[in-house]
């Protein structure tokens, strides 16, 4: 028996149909298909590799998936290192390989002056903080009705966190600048590869537009603390704005070059294409992020009288300008205000309403909207795996006030 307490309002809200139709998409949100959605009253096992978090503020999908819970989010503008969410493609490589960071080595080519260097060499080069939403492509799959394979996260496959290390393209001027012709800049995890496959068939190796440079940051600093391995210690290329997956942990090779990676990360996952339709090279790639925002809390119930409704927003690949509330499901908004500093284009930021709530049940939404005039739409924009989900309704909660 699956119990629903505090993770409910994590859940998608089915509409009648669905609930009558059973599909599998229904029973994949409701974690009855065997992809493990997690009540909170479960035990899921903890791996040893994030044994140092706050566990009791994740869902655990996977023994390589855990996202944060919706109300641990609350009205943080930084997602402390012990609730942030992680996602491998891979088995995270061993812990000796963060023993000492500075050692590490990174090679650069594509490059008017090739060469490897290792993080030690780096610090030197120059040092810079910024604070970026990272999130994962399929933050938000759970809310799809067609059953999008992969982890079933809700809300919680993003944070927002300061990076510190060094501009990329304060080490690319050093070695001369892009070879010519250098079309996106091609970097590749540390992993070490299960024997007898085919590289490209599991290696993380991404491919960026090279504009990504004015950017880039090679980071060996999470809020810092020196970068955990779970995090992509001892070096992460981290792209503000972009999705998750193109910031590549571990990182041990950054390219320019003309073409993108053939790896199969590259070619035909992480494209957004229609339901039933197979990944290839020509449909969008999940690089610039989305305008997004949602409420974290109250969640579920709450006490009638004076309640503060808040949330987390951003603009994705520009600032969020500015985000509405409504407790009607759509039908009246009201201007939210930020909670706390803004510190920068690719954070988040707070906001709240206070709202003087009488009893009754409300759904609660919010829609953000970025500096450039784009405003998170109503609907989800449906694709075989789930990805790029911003539309408000599927994102609201439902409250009870008594
Ligand atoms: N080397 C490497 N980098 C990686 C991954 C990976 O499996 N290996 N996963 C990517 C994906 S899909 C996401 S969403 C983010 C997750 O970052 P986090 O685990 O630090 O939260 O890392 C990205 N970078
Ligand atoms: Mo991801």
């Amino acid at each position: 028996m699956v119990t629903l307490n505090r993770f409910n309002s994590d859940l998608p809200r089915l509409t009648r149909r669905q609930m009558l139709a059973g599909s599998v998409g229904t029973l994949a949100a409701l974690g009855l298909s065997g992809i493990p959605l997690r009540a909170s009253g479960d035990t899921a096992p903890i791996p040893d590799f994030i044994k140092w978090k706050k566990t009791d503020a994740l869902i655990i999908h996977s023994e390589k998936t855990m996202e944060t819970r919706r109300d641990a989010i609350d009205m943080s503008v930084i997602t402390p290192n012990n609730i942030l969410f992680v996602r491998n493609n891979l088995p995270t490589p061993s812990e000796s390989i963060v023993a000492d960071p500075d050692a590490w080595e990174v090679s650069f080519s594509g490059v008017n002056n090739p060469r490897s260097l290792t993080v030690g060499e780096l610090k030197r080069l120059g040092v810079e903080t910024v604070a970026t939403v990272l999130q994962c492509s399929g933050n938000g799959r759970a809310f799809f009705p067609h059953g999008a394979s992969g982890s079933q996260w809700s809300v919680g496959a993003a944070g927002c966190v300061l990076w510190t290390g060094v501009p990329l393209r304060q080490v690319i001027q050093d070695l001369g600048g892009p070879a010519s012709g250098a079309q996106y800049i091609t970097s590749t995890g540390g992993e070490e590869l299960p024997a007898g496959l085919d590289a490209d068939t599991v290696k993380v190796e991404r491919s960026v537009p090279l504009k990504a440079l004015d950017v880039a940051l090679l980071a060996w600093e999470l809020n810092g603390e020196p970068l955990p391995l779970t995090h992509g210690g001892p070096l992460r290329l981290v792209i503000p704005g972009y999705y998750g997956v193109n910031n590549v942990k571990y990182v041990k090779q950054v390219a320019f070059t003309d073409v993108q990676s053939t790896a199969k990360i590259q070619v035909s996952s992480y494209r957004i294409r229609d339901v039933g339709e197979k990944g290839s090279p020509e449909q969008p790639s999940m690089w610039e992020m989305n305008v997004k925002s949602w409420i974290t809390g109250p969640l579920e119930q709450a006490k009638s009288g004076p309640q503060i409704i808040h949330g987390v927003a951003f603009g994705g690949a520009n600032a969020v300008k500015s985000v509405e509330v409504s407790l009607d499901n759509g039908k009246n908004w009201q201007a939210a205000e930020f909670v706390g500093p803004d510190l920068g284009r690719y954070a988040w930021r707070p906001f709240m309403i206070a709202a003087d709530l009488k009893p009754g049940e409300y759904r609660i939404v919010s829609r953000a909207t970025s500096a450039e005039g784009i405003t998170q739409p109503r609907e989800r924009r449906d694709n075989e795996r789930g990805y790029g989900h911003n539309g408000w309704d599927d994102h609201g909660i439902t409250l009870t006030v008594s």
